[in-house]
């Protein structure tokens, strides 16, 4: 054992007795959530480990400590130490990203993007209007300047993928807070294979003329030109704001560069810090330094107080992500999605789009006779942890679904590689074959209910356990 792997075992061993005395079933569920990530197969596209390091920023004493605002100019006392910490995690993002401005404060990647609609509102309507109604400051707005911004405000388009075809609930989807505060449309994937079309992006945002185009996925196997984003967007005059949350770390792992890589070509970048970037959970804000003042001001605006301890790990997260070793890792990332994908073709499993070129891969459990809901359901009784997600036009919705969701970010920070994952495949199709979907109480399909086949989950967990074993999860670490 290292010296620092003895010394990250007895922190974390002293840790968990310091809270067992105050909780003992808190320090317990902490023990097994890691003895449980140990024994199953990671396969979550927005999840991942993040070191001891990133782990132990989190818990200190920054946690104490308020700081609305923003360095140097905060509503608080006190908060030096708070300046040091935003300070370094957004000169290593801006570093790392080459992005002209960065905000480390939200605390998810829902946050950021919620700080980006607000910023460019403020940039783009509430500024303007300002200036023409005579550069009054919003404070002194009479009831009726007021309501004539609000109405300028509340008249706004969003233009973004559509949750099926991969786009997340933040791009406008309906039900969401943005396609409440936004007058929105969506555009989808071509029905035939999947894909992006651009050109349908392109008429569909000539005729509705947004204010943003949003441009990312949570669930799309596939890279976006950006470049070509932007040509469109800058063609309807429309903000293009880029949601990076799951592709971020292939960014900063140079895996994506050029048209594919969103921050030379958006005007605001929202993302994740701890699905493929490998972080703390949090989110952060990108952007040029014409939306940086009104970013800026995403707290207290929008945000609560900023997760000090959480700044504190994205910092060290991202000092780790401009380490060479990251750039390896990415690559990984990406060839390991491509040999998860060719062991399902292989085995005559479909997939949405056919393959992936990013760290997912979209699986259509149909073929099985079987929704997402029984798929995922069934894969985690034999180990293998997922989540069920929509297929574009999915006749399923999205709560039952007819797709699983994979990726590789979790299980490369392991050390899989190719014949892993290969066989990640083989053991998901065996689970599949041996899935029988249910039926209802009055006799008609069910959409939740089905039988694993007796013996299959045992079978899987000791063939898994084979590959966990030679990869295991924090080595060196263990607790007393
Ligand atoms: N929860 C994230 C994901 O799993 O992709 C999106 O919000």
């Amino acid at each position: 054992m290292s010296d620092l792997d003895a010394l990250t075992s007895s922190a974390y061993s002293q840790a968990l007795e310091v809270i067992a005395s105050v909780e003992p079933r808190i320090a317990a569920a902490t023990r097994q959530e890691l003895a449980d990530q140990r024994g199953s197969l990671k396969l979550i596209a927005s999840e991942n480990y993040a070191s001891p390091a990133v782990l132990l920023t989190m818990g200190t004493w920054f946690s104490d400590k308020y700081a609305e605002g923003t360095v140097g100019h905060r509503f608080y006392a006190g908060c030096q130490n708070v300046d040091t910490v935003e300070t370094l995690a957004a000169e290593h993002a801006r570093e790392l990203f080459g992005a002209e401005y960065a905000y480390a404060q939200p605390h998810s990647g829902i946050d950021a993007n919620l700080v980006a609609f607000w910023s460019i509102l403020a940039h783009r309507v509430e500024g303007p209007w300002l200036e023409k109604a005579g550069s009054k400051n919003v404070n002194e707005l009479t009831d009726a300047d007021w309501e004539s911004l609000r109405k300028e405000l509340g008249n706004q388009r969003l233009l973004g993928m559509s949750l099926d075809a991969g786009g997340h609930l933040t791009h406008g989807f309906r039900p969401n807070i943005s396609g409440k505060m936004f007058h929105q449309q969506q555009y989808g994937t071509d029905p035939e294979t999947g894909l992006l079309d651009y050109d349908v992006v392109r008429a569909k945002a000539k005729e509705f003329k947004p204010l943003i185009l949003v441009a990312g996925y949570s669930a799309y196997p596939r890279r976006v030109n950006f470049a070509k984003m932007r040509e469109i967007a800058d063609e309807v005059g429309a903000t293009l704001m880029v949601d990076m949350a799951h592709f971020a770390g292939l960014v900063a792992g140079k895996v994506f560069t050029g048209d594919e890589d969103p921050v030379p070509h958006a005007h605001v970048v929202t993302t994740t810090t701890h699905k493929s970037l490998r972080g703390p959970r949090g989110g952060m804000v990108l952007a040029t330094k014409e939306y940086a003042p009104s970013v800026d001001r995403g707290c207290p605006m929008v945000l609560g107080g900023p997760l000090s301890h959480v700044m504190a790990a994205k910092a060290v997260a991202l000092a780790e992500a401009r380490q060479p070793a990251f750039q390896t890792y990415a690559q990984a990332v990406a060839d390991n999605a491509q040999s998860l994908a060719e062991g399902f073709k292989s085995r005559g499993a479909k997939l949405v789009t056919d393959g992936t070129d990013n760290h997912i891969v979209l699986l259509d459990v149909s073929s099985f006779g079987l929704t997402g809901r029984q798929a995922e359901s069934a894969l985690l009784d034999a180990g293998v942890v997922t989540n069920r997600n929509s297929v574009p036009s999915d006749p399923n919705g999205a709560w039952y679904t007819s797709g699983v969701r994979l990726g590789t970010p979790a299980l490369t920070t392991r050390g899989f590689g190719h014949d892993e994952f290969d066989n990640v495949a083989e053991l998901i199709v065996q689970v599949l074959q041996n899935t029988e979907a249910g039926t209802t109480k009055a006799g008609g399909p069910s959409k939740a209910s089905y039988t694993l086949a007796e013996g299959v989950a045992d079978k899987i967990k000791d063939a898994s356990a084979e590959m966990l074993d030679k990869h295991p999860l924090y080595p060196g670490l263990e607790l007393s």
